[in-house]
């Protein structure tokens, strides 16, 4: 179920598009951006972390690292956030187009929860299979995932992989605060791989089963992970997320460990 963006002039969804995201957990909107202004804004986003030193140094928070699926070799993964530092991130963020979309689907506006720039660069290994919900107090139940791609994303460079219809089992691990993954075994569906040219976006809710498989492809897999809540269920908790996220982030390191972390 698709729509471009010529079609979309005031940026919502067909009933039909709707439906087929309750009905299987994930949709994808075709062309919602054009690869230029998506060009732009990754170029706009390597320039805002090359000219802040302190992005890549180690113990900052806001960055993770991922191994080379062959070699081993660490290399940067994501910047998680990267709307407060990069203003054209922001603007990507905050975009009538997307706002539409998720108005769409909440029957009022979103707030954007959080939000992820992936690298994923070649030989990137992937992520483990899981729910993005996670039972802390604040954590939306309207919590929705706008992937924006950067590069393709197909099986073979490591796209987001879905199983359709598995959301409707709600949260499937312990309600213990703690991120979990899940055994494939316990999946009713067979997944699916969020297929996205440049500038395409898919949306998949907080209960939507996702992973990714290593990036074996020669190129780097980047792709924009925007959250965001209903207005309704929380309104603005966009630093209140971050700082509930870094303080479950510190306490899982040991203590002369812990004192090295910082967010900046
Ligand atoms: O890199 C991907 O495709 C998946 C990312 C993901 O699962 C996540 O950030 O929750």
């Amino acid at each position: 179920m698709s729509k471009t963006n010529e079609s979309l002039s005031d940026n919502s969804l067909t009933t039909e598009q709707i439906e087929t995201y309750r009905d299987l957990g994930y949709l994808v909107v075709p062309k919602l951006f054009d690869p230029g202004e998506v060009e732009r804004f990754a170029a706009a986003v390597d320039e805002e972390i090359s000219r802040r030193s302190a992005v890549l140094r180690p113990g900052n928070l806001r960055v993770r690292h991922k191994a080379h699926y062959q070699t081993g070799e660490l290399m940067l993964e994501v910047v998680d956030p990267i709307s407060d530092i990069c203003p054209a991130a922001r603007q990507i963020a905050l975009d009538p187009r997307i706002q539409g979309v998720l108005s769409s689907i909440y029957g009022e506006g979103p707030y954007l929860f959080k939000d992820k720039y992936f690298y994923k660069p070649s030989g990137s290994l992937g992520i483990d299979l899981h729910q993005d919900w996670i039972c802390w107090p604040g954590f939306p139940k309207s919590f929705i995932t706008v992937l924006l791609a950067i590069d393709p994303f197909q099986e073979a460079s490591g796209g987001t992989m879905v199983y359709p219809r598995m959301h409707r089992q709600g949260y499937l691990s312990e309600m213990d605060g703690q991120h979990h993954h899940l055994a494939h075994s316990r999946m009713e569906t067979r997944p699916v791989c969020l297929t996205l040219g440049i500038g395409d976006i898919a949306i998949f809710g907080c209960f939507t089963p996702h992973y990714s498989e290593p990036n074996t492809t020669a190129s780097t897999r980047r792709g924009y992970f925007m959250s965001y809540n209903s207005c309704s269920e929380g309104g603005d908790s966009f630093r209140s997320h971050y700082l509930e996220f870094h303080r479950w982030i510190q306490e899982r390191y040991p203590e002369p460990m812990r004192n090295e972390l910082f967010f900046q």
